[in-house]
């Protein structure tokens, strides 16, 4: 099959999903078309079934705001009728989903019917998309597309609650690649981060306000109290000089390392004891999943999709947000108790093998197929 992939190409947990889906279809000799303004972060090299079409919106001194969704519009016309695709699937719904339908209303005066597919991820509707100045084209765009998918039960409830949803949305949940994620390291590997020993807490995000990225360092100063240990924070955004203020002030600064975004963070979560993930809101919690891959515990909150990911006292510990004394104690219960650790690490591995690519992908395939035969049936 010919399928369009529209994304966000940055290290978001939607731009590595899609980026990820891209690869595991091409991988399996369908033709892929990454449509987006970067190349995606996750890309890598490109494999014989892979091909990349840039968004550009030029810089017309008109425009205060470019208008990217309908420069993404025209390039999907032009992608699907040169490249004859048989199926765009858009993730993240804003402007993606609305920029998809724009292309299938043009395509079809030219007789073309082009199926798209909606994967909602997350902010696309539990904070933009339920903002009044999105929602009305948010709810068309959804209940025009070929077919939905959330990536969890949760994110799929949101969305009933807050739109008017008039179709079915399948759950299809994220993935990982299982064979590509090292398993936890011990002993001298470590020692870069930890050279004396010390317990190794890691933490991934874009640092919005959302992560509640303060509340981490908060369950850290209060395990490093107990025991020897170090902090590594993967990723930036904009609550990053913040959590810098706050390890000054709380003197931890010289066990916590900020290492930025990272291409392949299996490396860092390899050689994690626990990580973290404190979260107000998430809709599934894509670095939790990756930490589990390398046999990591998590310590998270019991926000949005997370429960569906990691599980209460077998991969893990959750709590209610915010409630960092909590979190605290379950970490250092975990880290204290080498047998306990070592069932939760091993239950974390097993868990997560549950949403390997191999199960996973091919349920995306049998929905294009579907998508595809309906459209040709009924266009
Ligand atoms: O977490 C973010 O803010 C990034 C965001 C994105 O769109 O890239 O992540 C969302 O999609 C991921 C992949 O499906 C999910 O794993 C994240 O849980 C979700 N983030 C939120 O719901 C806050």
């Amino acid at each position: 099959m010919r399928i369009g992939i529209v994304l966000y190409p940055t290290f978001g947990g939607s731009g590595v999903v899609a980026t990820e889906l891209g690869k595991a279809l091409a991988d399996k000799g369908h033709e892929i078309h990454f449509i987006t303004y970067n190349q995606p972060a996750r890309l890598g090299a490109f494999g014989e079934n892979i091909f990349y079409h840039e968004v550009r919106v030029s810089d017309y001194p008109l425009f205060d705001y470019p208008p990217y969704e309908l420069v993404l519009a025209s390039k999907l016309v032009d992608v699907v009728k040169y490249e004859k695709l048989d199926l765009l699937h858009v993730h993240y719904a804003i402007p993606h989903a609305s920029a998809a339908y724009t292309a299938r209303q043009i395509l079809k005066e030219e007789g073309i019917y082009i199926p798209f597919i909606t994967t909602l991820h997350g902010t696309d509707i539990t904070l933009v998309g339920k903002d009044a100045s999105f929602e009305p084209v948010i709810t068309f765009a959804i209940n025009q597309s070929d077919a939905v998918t959330a990536v969890s039960k949760s994110l799929r409830d949101d969305t009933y609650r807050h739109f008017s949803i008039s179709r079915d949305i399948e759950v299809i949940p994220n993935f990982v690649n299982v064979a590509h994620y090292p398993e936890r390291k011990e002993g001298s590997e470590k020692r870069i981060y930890a050279p004396n020993g010390e317990k190794i807490l890691v933490h991934i995000s874009n640092f919005r306000e959302v992560k509640r990225v303060p509340d981490v360092v908060e369950i850290f100063t209060r395990v490093r109290a107990q025991m020897p240990a170090k902090l590594l924070l993967v990723g930036d955004g904009p609550q990053r000089s913040m959590v810098e203020h706050m390890c000054r002030e709380l003197g931890t600064c010289n066990d916590i390392r900020f290492l930025g975004k990272l291409q392949q963070p299996e490396n860092i979560l390899a050689l994690a004891d626990l990580f973290v993930l404190t979260s107000e809101s998430e809709s599934f919690g894509l670095s939790s999943l990756e930490a589990m891959t390398c046999g990591v515990p998590v310590i998270s909150t019991n926000t949005g999709g997370i429960p569906e990911v990691n599980i209460h006292g077998e991969t893990g510990f959750l709590s209610n947000v915010g409630d960092v004394e909590s979190m605290a104690r379950d970490a250092i219960k975990l880290l204290s108790d080498e047998e306990m650790y070592a069932h939760f690490s091993k239950q974390a591995r097993r868990r997560a093998e549950a949403f390997d690519v191999a199960k996973i992908v091919p349920r995306y395939e049998a929905l294009y197929k579907q998508v595809v035969e309906r459209a040709k049936v009924t266009p």
